[in-house]
């Protein structure tokens, strides 16, 4: 639905910035994206340009919600090409264990009523390059992750349209993106049906009160609160009741963790369970690492997040981690968000600091100081570390 002569605007970009992550190799992917988002803020960190997965320089999640234009990105195979997408001829079709069958219409979706949630998305492997030994995958840092205001329908109101049988118990995703090479298995997903029924479980067709974007999954996206991001499947065409997981290598191969600890760098492959939920971590925001400072009082400051249970705590720590100290929860606690924090600080002498955070959430949870070695590098919460030079 183009609205306005700028959102028409911002659609040609979006398809030209497409265009160019699909067919033209960096940095030309990262700048026709960045040329998008119209960003003042500089490029976003490319971890991989073809196709074209970037995290955001973490001093930008200083602000709340995170703009679509500077969110991180991340695709196995890059966007359909965007003269696919059209929020007019779009359909989901929803089938497998149904009474009823049926094909939506965005428009249909648009009727129903509409729910809004903010909520922090995440890759899993958002942190891969902290572990010892190195886990093979994108070497994500610590911008993999960016909290926005999703706008959609609730599943559950489009399931129960549909009727599910009895034996339905997971229902899984396709999207209308394709990989380059036929042989390579599309990137197919489920979800349990208690997560797909849970009232917070989303279709999502804005981002931000605005339409999505094509990066993001235009026009409609799947959105788990609380659940880390390869559950949130863009370009949404299908969505079929099942009795069991999806089959395929995204699902039973990949984004898998061990069920027991292994120890760091065995590979051995023993029982495997799904990521599911986030787990607790935090970031600090400001000052940013290896930033000279003059010794006089500055707020250090951060965000916080957990999976479905909120972040009660924020602590850092001046001394590697032997005392820690609560810091200031700003806001009010909501759902799923991130929760922003502040801690003022005086250095007494001049020098090198390391700073330290760790979050804890309701469930009592703790950050810790290096997550559990998985094989594919997963789920990494350790403490959020940086350094600073307090000068005279
Ligand atoms: N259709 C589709 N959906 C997808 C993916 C994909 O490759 N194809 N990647 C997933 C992964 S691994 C992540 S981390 C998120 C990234 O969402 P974003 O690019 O909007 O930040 O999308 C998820 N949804
Ligand atoms: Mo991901």
């Amino acid at each position: 639905m183009i609205r306005s002569r700028r959102d028409l605007l911002e659609r040609l970009w979006q398809g030209l910035a497409a265009a160019f992550v699909v067919h033209r190799a960096s940095p030309s992917a990262q700048a026709a994206h960045d040329e998008a988002g119209r960003s003042a803020t500089g490029p976003l960190i490319a971890r991989v340009t073809r196709p074209y997965d970037a995290e955001t320089p973490v001093r930008e999640f200083a602000s709340f919600l995170t703009p679509a234009h500077r969110f991180f990105v991340r695709s196995h195979f890059g966007p359909p090409p965007p003269d696919t997408i059209s929020e007019d001829r779009w359909t989901v079709r929803v089938g497998g264990l149904v009474d009823q069958p049926q094909e939506f219409r965005l428009a249909d979706l648009r009727r129903m009523e509409a729910v809004r949630v903010t909520a922090v998305l995440q890759c899993s492997g958002n942190g891969r390059a902290f572990y010892r030994p190195r886990t093979p995958g994108v070497q994500w840092e610590r911008g993999a992750v960016g909290n926005a205001e999703w706008t959609g329908v609730r599943l559950r109101d489009v399931l129960r349209r549909c009727a599910i049988r009895s034996g339905g118990k997971h229902v899984r995703f396709k999207g209308a993106d394709r990989p380059v090479v036929e042989t390579v298995p599309l990137f197919v997903r489920s979800i349990p049906v208690e997560k797909a029924l849970h009232p917070d479980t989303i279709l999502a067709y804005e981002m931000n009160g605005r339409p999505l974007p094509l990066l993001h999954g235009a026009p409609l996206r799947v959105l788990t609160p609380g659940w880390m991001a390869e559950s949130c499947i863009k370009w949404l065409t299908e969505i079929d009741v099942e009795a069991d997981e999806a089959q395929g290598y995204y699902m039973q191969t990949a984004y898998r963790v061990p069920a027991m600890p292994v120890r760091p760098g065995e590979t051995a492959g023993g029982p495997s369970v799904p990521v599911e939920e986030m787990v607790v971590k935090s970031l600090i925001v400001a000052p940013h690492d290896g930033e000279t400072m003059p010794a006089r009082a500055v707020t250090i400051q951060g965000v916080a997040w957990a999976g479905t249970a909120p972040v009660v705590r924020v602590d850092i720590s001046l001394d590697e981690g032997r005392t820690w100290e609560p810091v200031r929860l700003l806001g009010r606690e909501q759902p799923y968000a991130w929760r922003q924090w502040q801690f003022v600080w005086q250095a007494k002498k001049p020098g090198r600091y390391t700073i330290l955070c760790r979050a804890t959430d309701a469930r009592g949870e703790v950050q810790p100081a290096m997550s559990p070695w998985n094989p594919s590098g997963f789920l990494w919460n350790g403490w959020d570390r940086i350094t600073v030079e307090v000068t005279a």
